[in-house]
């Protein structure tokens, strides 16, 4: 049998991690082969909470659930970690500029990064979740300058999963048929969720969907679905968000199959011109732990457009944090 892996989380008490967390327990991240060790980070007023979803944890008796530990210091919860799912941050709150935004995260992330540099395997791969989080990413890589800047990426898998969902109900299609949506740059709603390359059971997607219904109702949709989810439930998006945090890590530790791409947040290496350095949704293959961009495609006049709009609130959002001394 393997040995353990150590996977901390942080948030744990919070929404997310409440469906997260049994998840990754019962193997749906990185095999139902491969024992865990929950390694879980809140704030010191969440601890009290986290204690009671443990108990639950525990409760299911899961197998592969080789240990959990509780700590509200990212020293601890970050010791070894070979896996780091940063869930935890500030949300938004009525009146917030962009630039109190970043500057709150700020004071989550760059701690964060540093304690991943001092404590965390060498070989750590880093999953943000936690909003604004290809921003959020960026901060935390920039404070871990002893790791990889490629272990860092963001999610836009939450993005992905939507856009795959709303074009296979539009063309009555399982989502198995569905390949090479991508989505490109931010999770805002600035992202661009691309069907130029995407088919549907092999034949191109745009060839099955009018133009105008692409460009006025899905882009949007797509975009905005976070929205509506919280005007329907009341809540934010938590299941779904944990769902794709799972396909996020479990593709890259595991690898994408043969001739299909999936999307992730990850420094710009300056590909399709995107500016280098920002944390930027590209379309992705894995293999062996590692993930290359997909080389090579058309870009039409209207991607660019699209394309350059989510790079260029990146780049707004990384001039904001350098102002703010976080990276
Ligand atoms: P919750 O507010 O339910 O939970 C967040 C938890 O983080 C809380 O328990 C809080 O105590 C904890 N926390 C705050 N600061 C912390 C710190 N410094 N260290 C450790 N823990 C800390 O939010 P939830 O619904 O779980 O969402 C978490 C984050 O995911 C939010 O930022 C949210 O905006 C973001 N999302 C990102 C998505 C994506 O696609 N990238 C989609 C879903 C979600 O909206």
């Amino acid at each position: 049998t393997k040995q353990p892996v150590r996977v901390a989380v942080t948030g744990a008490a919070g929404q997310i991690g409440y469906s997260l967390l049994f998840r990754i327990a019962s193997g749906d991240m990185l095999g139902k082969d491969q024992p865990v060790i929950l390694q879980l980070l809140e704030i010191t007023p969440a601890l009290k909470a986290l204690a009671g979803v443990v108990m639950e944890l525990r409760d299911c008796a899961f197998p592969l659930l080789a240990d959990v530990i509780t700590s509200d210091d990212p020293m601890v919860a970050f010791k070894d970690a070979d896996y780091a799912l940063l869930v935890g941050a500030m949300p938004r709150k009525a009146g917030m500029e962009r630039g109190d935004l970043l500057g709150a995260n700020g004071g989550i992330f760059k701690p964060q990064g540093e304690a991943l540099n001092k404590v965390a395997s060498r070989d750590v791969k880093v999953l943000v979740v936690g909003n604004p989080a290809n921003t959020n990413a960026l901060i935390a890589q920039q404070n871990a300058p002893d790791l990889d800047p490629k272990q860092f990426t963001a999610m836009v898998r939450l993005d992905l999963n939507r856009a795959i969902s709303q074009l296979a109900e539009k063309t009555d299609a399982p989502v198995t048929a569905i390949k090479n949506v991508i989505i490109w740059g931010n999770h805002s709603s600035t992202q661009y969720p691309d069907l130029s390359q995407a088919t549907v059971n092999g034949t191109p997607a745009l060839d099955l969907v009018d133009r105008e219904w692409y460009e006025t109702t899905y882009i949007p949709t797509v975009a905005k679905r976070g929205a509506a989810i919280i005007e329907a439930r009341g809540a934010s998006s938590a299941a779904s968000a944990a769902s794709a945090a799972i396909d996020h890590m479990r593709d890259w530790a595991l690898g994408t199959a043969e001739g299909e791409w999936v999307s992730m947040g990850i420094p710009s290496d300056g590909s399709y011109g995107i500016p280098e350095g920002l944390i930027y949704g590209f379309p992705v293959r894995t293999h062996g732990g590692q993930y290359e961009i997909v080389q090579g495609l058309d870009v039409s006049d209207f991607s660019r457009g699209k394309m350059d709009a989510t790079a260029q609130e990146l780049t707004e959002e990384r001039d904001e944090v350098r102002k703010l001394g976080l990276v």
